[in-house]
């Protein structure tokens, strides 16, 4: 049994959380995994305040361990999305793509416990002196948007800089990255590609074959020159879009429109000649759709396995 300071402060029993993918973690998923002892996400990015309402509902009628909300900062609909979380009494906010300062105050007073997604050692120390309860240090091996650092670096640095628990997310998938993220000095997961190809995860069939085929190459960058570098499977249309990206008679409001919906055409049509799918590094180590119990237990064993070895490197 591997637990910490963050079990407690959630009353959860695996540190595990699942990622808030954008249209991709719904009720459904989240119960599962909530239900199963993780924290369970639902994505706040696709929908407005009364979408999210109806999500919350769907969930709180499966399941009644707690869960969270993430909140994609750059969203148009993240002002309501927020007072939403408030009024529904979430227990648990993580945000992403930005910085959460501006909603920090209303949510802790409300009593939502805040967990931002930080790049950076100079976000994480901000949200902590703000009442954060804990961080999300991602690193870019992640799929969707990312940041500068990458989880190894990152990790222990934010974890040096603040007192409060950090969870490490990107590039983790299985017991071994669960356990290296401990050593890292991590006191939580955060999973996102594990879990597309989660029995219980409702993307489009043709995305989880994908995820279970790549390879570790199998990733790419695109959408620097809009400022919001986005991980995704190398596919016909991420392929051209970067192309498209590189092309100065090309405007960023052409671009941009180029990408609108795509995530959606992944994740709802499998269609990868219109559709981005977001996807990490790790996609190389996600060999077969499981439950989410099924893949909670599996990483716990595994890191127990892996961490109860690591005498051995040591002569004395
Ligand atoms: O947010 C994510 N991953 C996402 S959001 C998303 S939806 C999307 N669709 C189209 C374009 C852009 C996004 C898909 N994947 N992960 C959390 C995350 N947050 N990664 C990196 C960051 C981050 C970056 C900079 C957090 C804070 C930050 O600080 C900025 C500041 O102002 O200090």
């Amino acid at each position: 049994m591997i637990t910490t300071r963050i079990c407690e402060i959630l009353d959860i029993r695996y540190p595990v959380f699942q990622g808030g993918m954008a249209w991709v973690a719904d009720a459904a998923l989240a119960a599962a995994v909530s239900n199963a002892g993780g924290l369970g996400i639902i994505a706040g990015m696709n929908m407005n305040g009364e979408q999210l309402r109806a999500e919350i509902c769907k969930l709180r009628s499966a399941c009644d361990k707690p869960f969270g909300v993430n909140v994609m900062l750059m969203s148009p609909h993240a002002e309501e999305v927020a007072q939403v979380i408030i009024d529904e009494k979430v227990p648990v906010v993580t945000t992403g793509a930005g910085n959460p300062l501006t909603f920090m105050k209303k949510w802790t007073e409300a009593g939502v416990k805040v967990i931002p997604v930080v790049a950076s050692v100079a976000l994480a120390q901000m949200v902590a002196k703000r009442g954060a309860t804990a961080v999300i240090a991602e690193g870019g091996e992640s799929g969707g948007h990312i940041g500068e650092a990458n989880t190894m670096a990152l990790v222990p640095q934010v974890a040096d800089a603040v007192n409060i628990p950090v969870i490490a997310a990107g590039g983790i998938a299985d017991g071994r990255g669960y356990a290296a993220a401990l050593m890292l000095g991590a006191e939580g997961i955060q999973m996102g590609t594990r879990f597309l190809v989660a029995t219980e995860c409702n993307i489009h069939p043709a995305f989880k074959a994908k995820v279970i085929k790549a390879g570790d190459t199998a990733t790419m960058v695109s959408g620097r020159r809009l400022g919001h570098p986005i991980r995704s499977l190398k596919t016909p249309f991420s392929r051209r879009f970067a192309e498209m990206e590189k092309d100065p008679a090309i405007s960023d409001e052409q671009l941009s429109s180029f990408g609108t919906g795509a995530l959606r055409r992944a994740v709802t049509e499998g269609d990868d000649e219109n559709g981005v799918f977001m996807c990490g590094q790790v996609a190389g180590l996600v060999k077969r759709e499981q439950s989410c119990r099924e893949i909670l237990e599996e990483i716990t064993a595994q890191a127990e396995s892996v961490l109860s070895g690591a005498d051995k490197f040591i002569l004395r």
